[in-house]
């Protein structure tokens, strides 16, 4: 050992590494895989070194959800840390959320240590060493991550961190893997024999333009349709393309659709706003622009126009992670739909004549007396306030948006009363919502958090349908809110089960068997009270089942807020 040299831990690079990377936090759930780690964080913690700030959760699905608000909110990933083969399971369906929403973060994960007999530091020393041990750890969530590796050795601790940080942030971005056995982070390191990786020597693959033909073209066709379509999901999750797009719009005369949205793509309340559906422009349009969407609309039922021209600009047009990708597209263009809609926009500028763009503006003119129209129908809807145990989600969601700041942030995952979350609770500024991308119930919790984290000076609310809350894990949500400070509003609309296992069933079996008993698996017992789940965790809670309760209860909820404090409000409404 050369002596002229410090030595460490391998644990304490990587600590390093991780610092290196420009990581704010590690959300973390701990295990024996992690001794290296705790020891080197409680070293730098003495010695007063930078290094991330640790969130400790109770359940996995909370850090990693944890880790996506906090990206959404600052465009930068994350690291999360897991026990094991066990606590990768755990964090599997997060990371299947977030691979669907093309969210970066970082997990990672110890693996069981490789020797039994005391040949090194970190030796199996527990009953769970002999079992924590699969084949292939990594195939836990392999679907779901753009990269995964196993740590060889610490002395490329620095240098793996890196390559994972870079193909995570590089677009489309993603999830990655790193795993760790504990012998490889107690090995011991001269300094001189690590290497630094800096950001500046190592950057990302960002999307980007395309070329000027690509844009011609588009804008060709743009000037010559006569009911031009916009689908799209995820375009706002730039908040400066929600403005341009909105120009585009406006200027081109275009309908814009926002099918299953997971931001604020286009402010709600833009003359172009199509609403959630395509449905009738879908069989009209002559020309449509797909711009970063996954499903922009469900072939079985919504068919679309086989002469429509399509274009399709998407930070993935590949869809690589799809095995069968259905919809069409003419011009496929792979890269920045901010960058390209600026582009198109200022070509149609360049080149549009008076005739466009009159009709143009007629076309906008239509848009938003459909608008208006769709406007009155939601005053229509929510002017019913329901009944005693059953409050219409209508009324208490335009209650909700009533008294929330336009600012406030709100993670939607209600599931059948998603569209009626959308219709009531409409949102003007960029950043204001997320949908849901992937399919594993459960994200709006740990994402809540994340947001709250980021950006502590809004209000953040987590809109989630009964069974969902169950899924989002609320006592690990509850505990980190308490621990850290981050108090977010959680409205449960308790429909009394899976309205939407209810409603797939009547949809593939409208006069089947199921619904002549009335049986559909979906009811769940309708005697909780989760403004008690709240109170456990020092919270504030309220249960609501009468509309007449529902105004006075949301103020308590916001002063609970606003004095540091989560709430739970617990709503029974219309009943699946
Ligand atoms: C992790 C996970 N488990 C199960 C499902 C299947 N699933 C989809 S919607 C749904 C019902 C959700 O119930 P709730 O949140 O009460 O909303 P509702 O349908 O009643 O509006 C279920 C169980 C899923 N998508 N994800
Ligand atoms: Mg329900």
């Amino acid at each position: 050992m050369d002596t002229n040299q410090a030595h460490h831990s391998a644990a304490h690079y990587f600590l390093e590494g991780l610092t290196e990377l420009g990581f704010d936090y590690l959300f973390c759930n701990f295990g024996t895989d992690h001794a290296p780690l705790i020891e080197a964080m409680a070293a730098f913690k003495r010695a007063g070194r930078k290094m991330p700030a640790t969130i400790v959760c109770p359940h996995e699905n909370t850090a990693v959800h944890m880790a996506a608000g906090y990206a959404i909110a600052t465009g930068r990933g994350q690291g999360v840390m897991v026990h094991v083969d066990a606590g990768t399971a755990n964090a599997a369906m997060a990371l299947h959320n977030l691979c669907r929403a093309r969210i970066p973060v970082m997990l990672m994960a110890g693996k069981a240590p490789f020797t039994a007999h005391g040949e090194l530091l970190g030796t199996r020393d527990n009953y769970v060493h002999f079992i924590q041990e699969p084949f292939d750890q990594a195939s836990v969530v392999r679907p779901y991550t753009k990269w995964e590796y196993n740590l060889p050795s610490g002395v490329v601790a620095k240098e793996a961190l890196r390559r994972a940080h870079t193909v995570m942030e590089s677009d489309p971005k993603g999830p990655v893997y790193l795993t760790f056995p504990r012998e490889t982070l107690t090995d011991i390191w001269a300094e001189g024999a690590i290497r630094s990786y800096r950001a500046e020597r190592f950057s990302v693959v960002a999307a980007r333009g395309v070329d000027g033909a690509a844009i011609d073209a588009l804008a060709t066709r743009l000037l010559a349709a006569e009911r031009p379509l916009l689908i799209t999901a995820y375009a706002g999750r730039n908040a400066a393309t929600v403005a341009v797009l909105d120009q585009l719009a406006r200027f081109a005369g275009i309908r814009v659709v926002e099918h299953n949205p997971l931001y604020v793509n286009l402010p709600h309340d833009s003359p172009c706003h199509g609403g959630l559906m395509p449905g009738k422009a879908l069989a009209e349009a002559d020309v449509g622009l797909l711009v970063d969407v996954d499903v922009p609309w469900i072939p079985s039922y919504m068919p679309d126009n086989p002469e429509t021209w399509w274009a399709h600009i998407d930070v993935d047009a590949e869809k690589r992670a799809s095995p069968m990708w259905s919809f069409p597209g003419h011009l496929r263009l792979q890269g920045d739909s901010h960058r390209i809609l600026s582009d198109l926009l200022a070509a149609l500028e360049t080149r549009a004549d008076d005739c466009f763009k009159s009709a143009a503006a007629a076309r906008v003119s239509a848009y938003a007396e459909e608008a208006t129209a769709r406007r009155e129908q939601a005053a229509k809807l929510r002017a019913n306030r329901g009944t005693p145990g059953e409050i219409n989600p209508h009324f208490l969601c335009a209650a909700l948006g009533a008294a929330l700041d336009p600012s406030a942030i709100l993670l939607v995952e209600a599931i059948t009363n998603q569209s009626v979350v959308f219709t009531q609770m409409p949102r003007t500024q960029p950043g204001t919502l997320v949908g849901v991308a992937g399919g594993g119930l459960g994200f709006s919790g740990g994402m809540a958090l994340g947001f709250k984290l980021a950006r502590p000076e809004r209000t953040v609310v987590q809109l989630v349908g009964d069974g969902t809350f169950y899924f989002s894990n609320p006592q690990s949500t509850l505990a980190v809110g308490r621990q850290y400070g981050l108090p977010v509003l959680t409205v449960v609309l308790d429909n009394s089960g899976w309205g939407a296992v209810k409603a797939a069933t009547l949809h593939v079996y409208p006069d089947g068997e199921a619904k002549s008993a009335g049986e559909y698996g979906a009811t769940l017992t309708p005697d909780m009270n989760f403004a008690k789940v709240a109170e456990a965790a020092g919270a504030h809670g309220e249960l609501v089942s009468d509309p007449d309760e529902v105004e006075p209860a949301i103020v308590r909820c916001l002063d609970a807020l606003h004095a540091g404090r989560s709430a739970i409000l617990h709503a029974r409404v219309t009943k699946l």
